[in-house]
């Protein structure tokens, strides 16, 4: 009886903790929501989304890249995002905060805004941006001191912070090839219609299914962006493998 009692005790005072801790985390979002929605429509739009990421220092995507996966994250929120999907913003979080850590050169030396905007358009041109303006995005979002010039580190940095942009951005490219009906989302059916063009192997075919299915966290039959995000790193080395070969000839095929 005793120990019964203690349980049913435990237990509530576990559920309140766990309320607790969601409302804290609801209250973050709720912060970041109405401190990023600078327009007050209630929904936060690609330059919003933008800003958010940037400012805190989660990472950076271009407006045309935010543009592209936001119809993706809120399906149905008509190109931008409404509170209650902001949540599906993590697994993007998680890939643009990837970072390796940097030896950074000394505090004094600096580039000028021209140069630093030229320099970041040679190394990822065609990869990120598609054209020198859309480099002044990125121009905008940094601090220049009164002569215009940027920490040399602060290159660096953004840099580095770019790789994980090309990351998510590719892993955009391998979910657009297989949403084949262009909903957003990718089924089963539509891999396996993918696999018999690309003329895989039955044993592939199978393998392939049931690593899909491992992407469906939710089980509604349907792996949404976030869901890929957050799954790929779950895919065991032979499952990657599958993938990468089937991707690869699928471009081919497809292109
Ligand atoms: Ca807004
Ligand atoms: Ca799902």
């Amino acid at each position: 009886m005793c120990v019964l009692r203690f349980i049913e005790v435990n237990s509530t005072l576990n559920s309140i903790e766990t309320n607790s801790k969601a409302d804290d985390v609801n209250g973050e979002w709720q912060e970041k929501f109405s401190k990023y929605d600078t327009d007050k429509n209630g929904l936060i739009s690609a330059t919003e989304l933008q800003k958010l990421l940037f400012n805190e220092s989660i990472g950076f995507v271009t407006i045309k890249q935010a543009t592209n996966y936001i119809p993706l994250l809120d399906r149905g929120g008509k190109g931008q995002i409404r509170f209650d999907h902001l949540k599906k913003i993590e697994p993007i979080m998680a890939i643009l905060s990837q970072r390796k850590t940097l030896s950074l050169v000394d505090d004094k030396k600096t580039i000028s805004s021209t140069d630093f905007q030229k320099l970041l358009y040679e190394n990822f041109k065609q990869t990120i941006f598609e054209s020198l303006e859309e480099v002044e995005e990125i121009i905008d979002l940094i601090n220049k001191d009164e002569n215009g010039q940027i920490k040399y580190n602060k290159f660096m940095e953004i840099e580095n912070m770019l790789k994980a942009t090309l990351q998510l951005d590719n892993l955009f490219e391998v979910f657009s090839i297989f949403d084949t009906d262009k909903l957003g989302v990718v089924t089963v059916d539509a891999v396996q219609a993918l696999m018999e063009i690309a003329n895989s192997e039955s044993d592939d075919f199978e393998k392939a299914t049931e690593a899909i299915k491992k992407f469906d966290k939710n089980g509604d039959g349907v792996i949404e962006f976030s869901e890929f995000l957050q799954n790929i790193d779950n895919l065991n080395e032979d499952e990657f493998s599958i993938f990468e070969e089937f991707t690869k000839k699928l471009s081919v095929t497809l292109f």
